[in-house]
């Protein structure tokens, strides 16, 4: 850990002099939240997680094409962290490093994706007197769950599923009973269950039977694909002809290395305009579903009294690319994948959000510290709670590492962003200032050779500092370029069959 702890502060030391003053720190602060008052009661925490969701599906964050009422409220009354990142992968399934580097707040590089050997948020919180209760995905393993959590009900054990026939369990003397196929859409079912539990929770404490605060960690398999939303969703999107993505492209224009994988097979190559436009309008449809049944949990959480002494995380595992880039997947470094909503609402944090560089593994000591628990050593989040407290900002991260298993590395600072391809010796330099689209690669341009020799710099400096030993180039590269055109798909089983007829068929 020091070997770590005193590299980052090189890379820190490094960064200070290179970023421009305006990433750091709070761009906007306010009045605090109606009702705030002096918390003696420590809060309860309730973590909503929606599963592959990107930064910039959400209105009141600028996307006016997409319906997010709820969340737009979360945003209104919270804290959001516009350039919050998931710390890459080293897997396909980026879902699984992502929700263990939250439980654990290490990153994949110093934790496993089991989470083995590692204190959890919610064995942490328990230890300090929270209820812990879990519904929805778990996609760490049943061993690593029955580590974590104590109680539960309708959770899914996997990575995804048919929306409409989930197969949940429930946690009972620390085994998983009651295995069910769910009889509603899966973010209604994950809605209900904690609702249900908001409800005892609310009982409990008016009848003076438990004192106890809660933890509620609720990660929806939404809108991870099947892109199925009910109909109803889905239709309001086709029908407003939503405009193709800005970095729309029929394929990506290079090899990655990690072109084909199941979520690149969900359409053929090319990708056409209208497949594109029909699959964002499904994606969006998803999210306005979830969204509503953010809405009815916020409602319980108002109708039960708890609101005031709760904070509320919302936040994703990872982006997707959903047609940007000629890609479908969440398996590259893009802007669109790395970047995931982070909005925080409760007890003494007033309405702001800030530009700074955060991870979601902050969230790990942030929602300790919330609880009055001392994070263990050896993490790498920090506490978020300085931006809101209005004590003033620490000295801040000024960049974000993000790496992809061994075939992808980027750096990003305030202005520009270094994406490295060991496999097939490309680079890519991004000046997100100008392009935020990351469309035009000025690697080639004289006039940036500093900007890329210091971006470099900067990464070798991170992969120092974490310990990452992948070579950023390689003696015999493959080839740069990969024509898909007709490349042969199967569709996984969880793909109901209107999806199977109009794009595999
Ligand atoms: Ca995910």
């Amino acid at each position: 850990m020091d070997r770590v702890v005193a590299a980052l502060a090189i890379v820190g030391a490094t960064l200070l002099s290179c970023a421009a003053p305006e990433a750091d720190g709070p761009v906007a602060g306010a009045a605090p939240a109606a009702g705030a008052e002096p918390q003696e009661a420590r809060p309860n925490i309730l973590f909503l997680f929606a599963d592959d969701q990107r930064a910039d599906t959400i209105r009141a964050w600028g996307n006016e094409l997409i319906d997010t009422p709820n969340l737009d409220r979360l945003v209104g009354e919270g804290w959001s962290f516009r350039r919050n990142y998931v710390f890459g992968s080293n897997s396909g399934a980026v879902c699984v490093p992502s929700r263990a580097m939250v439980l654990t707040g290490r990153s994949w590089m110093r934790s496993p994706n089991s989470m083995e050997g590692v204190p959890t948020l919610p064995r942490l919180l328990e230890a300090a007197g929270y209820r812990t209760f879990i519904t929805g995905k778990w996609h760490n393993g049943e061993e690593a769950l029955l580590r974590s959590f104590d109680r539960g009900t309708a959770i899914y054990l996997g990575g995804m599923a048919d929306h409409t026939q989930t197969e949940v369990q429930d946690i009972e003397d620390g085994g998983m009973v009651r295995r069910r196929v769910g009889e509603k859409f899966s973010s209604e079912l994950f809605a209900d269950a904690v609702i249900e539990f908001l409800g005892e929770q609310a009982a409990a404490e008016a009848s003076g039977e438990s004192e106890q605060p809660f933890f509620a960690y609720v990660p929806f398999t939404a809108p991870h694909d099947p892109r199925q939303p009910p109909p109803e969703y889905r239709e309001r999107y086709y029908e407003r002809d939503l405009p193709l993505p800005a970095n729309y492209m029929p394929q990506h224009p290079f090899d990655n290395g990690a072109l084909i994988l199941r979520d690149e097979n969900l359409a053929a190559w090319p990708r056409t305009e209208d497949v594109i436009r029909d699959q964002v309008a499904e994606y969006y449809g998803l999210i306005t579903h979830l969204d509503e049944q953010v809405g009815r949990i916020l409602d319980a959480l108002d109708e039960n009294g708890q609101a005031q002494n709760t904070i509320v995380v919302y936040a994703a595992d990872h982006g997707l690319s959903v047609g940007s880039h000629g890609l479908l997947g969440k398996q590259n470094l893009y802007e669109h994948s790395m970047r995931c909503p982070l909005i925080i609402r409760g007890p003494g944090i007033p309405w702001g959000m800030t530009n700074a560089f955060t991870y979601l593994y902050d969230l790990f000591p942030t929602l300790l510290a919330a609880g009055g628990v001392e994070a263990p050593p050896g993490i790498d989040g920090r506490d978020l709670a300085p931006f809101w407290s209005g004590g003033g900002v620490p000295t801040w991260r000024k960049s974000v590492f993000l790496p992809y298993r061994d075939v992808m590395r980027a750096v990003r600072d305030d202005r520009f962003k270094l994406i490295v391809y060991p496999q097939v010796n490309h680079r890519q330099l991004f000046d997100l200032t100008e392009d935020p689209d990351e469309l035009e690669n000025l690697i080639a341009d004289p006039d940036h050779k500093e900007t890329a020799a210091r971006l470099e710099a900067l990464l070798e400096g991170w992969q120092t500092a974490m310990g990452d030993t992948v070579p950023l180039s390689v003696a015999d590269p493959a080839p740069l370029h990969r024509d898909l055109t007709g490349t042969e798909r199967e569709p996984d089983r969880w793909q109901p069959d209107w999806i199977v007829e109009k794009y595999f068929d």
